[in-house]
């Protein structure tokens, strides 16, 4: 018997450490009858803004060496029609609930998490501090530590309930940011969300993403991911969650030997949607040939 739970310090445990990215798997319901998403430790909903967000133009998907860049720009129902039409079937989700969130406005961060924060059947929330692909709202509240401090302080006192905040690539040096979040009050951080992208069609020369640039994810980035959570990792003691390229149960304890508690995925869900079973699989038979009785016992155990 292998034991695959995970304590997130001590406000939430998962079931086991694989959870969805947000921005692959809508608000769950939509892919429920392909894949048994009770199998997930959890999931994270697309990122919920105050209004619906109808997104930005097309083209705004495309495939890349492997990866993919994307600048949905935020489409999203917004808090309203999520409340109405999703919490139905998330109350009987077997899995934790976690919120992603965006804001144009610490105001507007604050005002969606007060409106969520006394659902029950939400376990936690995690806060876009990192999209790419919005003029406002998006990157600039997750690379200046001095308007993160700012945000995070405002949410804490709106939630007892357990916020992570997921983190850019696309800064100088991410360790300030993860002891930032830790110093006021982050239960965890999520790294990393996409990395600058853009391509360029070599006939029309015009880029192949309708806003140039966009958001670069898939296993192309797994390398940046791991760097990442190895320099977080030797700053901070709150879990880390890791993100970035993950399509197999081996990248899952790459990550985990990395410092990563627990790991999402995302990109892998457009081209193997069932990855979810051969990944669970992989864990249990990699911890029984390694007499490993916890999967939590690897977090951290790369020696680096
Ligand atoms: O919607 C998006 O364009 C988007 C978001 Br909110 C995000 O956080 N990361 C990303 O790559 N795309």
């Amino acid at each position: 018997m292998v034991d695959l739970s995970i304590a997130l310090g001590n406000k939430l445990s998962l079931s086991n450490p694989i959870l969805t990215a947000s921005g692959t798997f809508g608000y769950g319901d939509e892919i429920s009858d392909i894949v048994d998403i009770g199998l997930y430790g959890g999931i994270v909903t697309k990122s919920l803004t105050l209004k619906p967000r109808k997104g930005n133009p097309p083209p705004r998907v495309v495939e890349t060496p492997c990866g993919m860049i994307n600048s949905i720009g935020l489409a999203n129902i917004g808090v309203d029609s999520f409340l109405e039409g999703k919490s139905e079937f998330l109350r009987n989700y077997t899995g934790k609930v976690f919120v992603n969130i965006a804001g144009r406005t610490d105001l507007e961060y604050c005002e969606i998490l007060k409106r969520l924060t006394e659902e029950n059947w939400i376990d936690g929330f995690e806060i876009n501090v990192s999209c790419p692909n919005v003029s406002e709202g998006g990157i600039e509240f997750g690379t200046d530590p001095k308007i993160l401090r700012k945000l995070v302080l405002k949410l804490r006192d709106l939630t007892d309930k357990f916020l992570m905040i997921k983190l850019s690539p696309n800064v100088t040096d991410i360790r300030i940011l993860a002891e930032t979040l830790q110093e006021f009050g982050a239960d965890a951080v999520s790294m990393i969300n996409t990395v600058y992208g853009s391509a360029v069609d070599i006939n029309t020369r015009k880029p192949l993403i309708n806003s140039v640039i966009g958001g670069l994810s898939g296993p192309a980035i797994k390398p940046i991911a791991i760097a990442n959570i190895i320099k977080a990792y030797q700053v901070i003691d709150i879990p880390i969650i890791g993100v970035g390229g993950i399509s197999s149960g081996k990248d899952v304890i790459e990550f985990m030997l990395a410092g990563a508690s627990a790991v999402q995925l995302g990109t892998v869900h457009f081209y193997n949607p069932l990855v979810i079973n051969e990944i669970l699989q992989f864990l249990k038979e990699y911890c029984l040939q390694n007499n490993i009785l916890s999967i939590g016992d690897i977090i951290g155990k790369a020696e680096v």
